[in-house]
């Protein structure tokens, strides 16, 4: 077996349209939820607002205005030596409302011009198809993903898409992190997955369920559509993927863990086998859960699996089994604990490359698909120094320590990996905080979390470590 990534690994970074491009009422666009969440912080959580208030401030409807500056982007990424890069199609600039029977022109050509530029650079675009970018009118009409008609609005946006683009992109994902709402406690991660907003005294696990359902059928269709568009595109699914440890030797801890992969990582299951695991639609009858699944939806999960698994990975986690709670009462709120071996960022989130390793295998033994690292990377407040400079050896240090275990996992384990997408590869807005302070760049963007700075951008230390590595195809890692 080689001891080299292969030459066409796709190195590049990764970054999403409502993060980075501002201009959220230009060309035509319309409200996505991410136009309506205001700044948080490590203490303080980002806030959901009904609709577009005045005087509030609303850090992604300027971004860092990739929207007028991608050019001037792209040159910095091409000087970086990506081979590709990874960004989403906002659906508002393509359907404003989610409604309309005709998409909008000037959405089209902008995501036209985006891919012309890349392609002119010899960057491969990787497109997701939903980043956190439903139309806000779908939330207040219909409720979001718990509507089945969000369904048939979702494939007519996907489906222009891959028509339009189809000789242009070759790499597309359909939902980022659609196994993020598994945690269905957390109002921002049901609300950015799938316009969930629940009522009171409603069963929330229920809801999220019913959702990801009908994502999941969606995102099936999608394939199934795309491949019939173009049989060359590799269409992927996007996990979050952040491997659950048992807390101890403790065989309770152990299952512990196993039941919380389950839950977690059931979405995989369906994107890559075309059908719901056992474990799942066992726990749902135990629950006495009443999910609208149709025998059309069945048979369109197994027409539509995709073709690699994309993910990322910041950290992992670990659990205890909780006292006197079985397994199916088990939640991250009263089963995660602190791993003890690890440091953990600003933010808390803990870091374990080796983790990364674990991930690759784990992901390699149970599905034997292609996999893609579509994010990874450190969020940290940096320091301009006077000069201009910004010594970023903290990121530098976290992403040298990630690729060494990726490599391992693929000159020694055998892992097939088409490539390494680095999170946030241009300072952008926080997608769980709002803020621009924390930042993952290799480019510094001058604007702060009190929307003040010139926007310049500027090389930190890690630019030109990325660019080696890119050059030597991490042959010093
Ligand atoms: C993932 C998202 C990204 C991104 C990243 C970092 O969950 O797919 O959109 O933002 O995490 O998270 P954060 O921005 O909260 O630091």
């Amino acid at each position: 077996m080689s001891k080299r990534l292969s030459e066409d690994f796709l190195w590049g970074g990764a970054v999403a349209a409502h993060q980075l491009e501002g201009a959220w009422q230009e060309g035509g666009k319309g409200v996505s939820v991410a136009d309506i969440m205001t700044v948080g912080g490590p203490d303080k959580e980002r806030n959901i607002t009904k609709g577009v208030v005045s005087g509030e401030y609303y850090p992604n409807h300027e971004a860092i205005d990739f929207y007028h500056r991608y050019k001037a982007d792209i040159a910095l990424f091409k000087e970086m030596g990506f081979k590709c890069f990874r960004t989403s199609i906002a659906w508002t600039r393509i359907y404003p409302t989610g409604e309309e029977s005709e998409p909008n022109e000037a959405g089209l050509k902008f995501y036209d011009d985006l891919f012309d530029e890349l392609i002119k650079n010899n960057i491969e675009p990787v497109i997701t198809l939903s980043h956190f970018e439903l139309p806000y009118h779908l939330v207040t009409k219909y409720g979001g993903f718990r509507n089945r008609k969000v369904i048939d609005l979702f494939v007519k946006f996907a489906t222009t898409c891959l028509k339009r683009y189809k000789d242009k992109v070759k790499y597309w994902m359909t939902f980022n992190e659609i196994n993020n709402q598994a945690n269905y406690d957390n109002d921002f991660l049901v609300f950015t997955n799938s316009g969930l907003h629940f009522n009171p005294g409603e069963n929330r696990e229920e809801g999220m369920y019913q959702a990801a359902h009908n994502e999941l059928v969606a995102s099936a269709r999608v394939v199934k559509m795309g491949h019939d568009i173009n049989p060359n595109f590799q269409i992927g699914c996007m996990i979050a993927m952040g491997p659950i440890y048992p807390a101890s030797m403790n065989p309770d801890d152990v299952l512990a863990a196993q039941k919380s992969m389950e839950k977690n990582y059931f979405f995989a299951d369906v994107h890559v086998n075309g059908q719901y695991p056992a474990f799942l639609t066992k726990y749902w009858t135990r629950k006495g859960f009443n999910i609208d699944v149709t025998q059309e939806d069945l048979a369109d999960l197994q027409a539509g699996t995709v073709d690699y698994i994309g993910f990322s990975y910041y950290m992992s986690h670990a659990v205890k089994k909780p006292e006197g709670l079985n397994f199916d009462d088990m939640t991250p709120e009263n089963s995660q604990v602190r791993n003890t071996y690890l440091a953990a960022s600003d933010w808390g989130w803990q870091i374990d490359p080796k983790g990364l390793r674990y991930a690759l295998n784990w992901f390699t033994d149970k599905y034997h698909l292609p996999l893609f690292i579509v994010e990874n990377g450190f969020g940290a407040y940096d320091k301009v120094e006077e000069d201009g400079t910004i010594h970023d050896s903290y990121r530098i240090a976290y992403l040298q320590e990630h690729i060494r275990e990726m490599k391992l996992a693929v000159v020694e384990d055998g892992v097939d990996l088409i490539g390494y997408t680095p999170w946030g590869c241009i300072d952008l807005v926080s997608a769980g905080t709002g803020e621009m302070d924390k930042r993952y760049g290799f480019i510094h963007v001058d604007k702060n979390n009190q929307n003040e700075g010139s926007l310049k951008r500027s090389k930190k230390d890690s630019f030109y470590w990325f660019k080696d590595v890119i050059a030597t195809n991490a042959e010093n890692i």
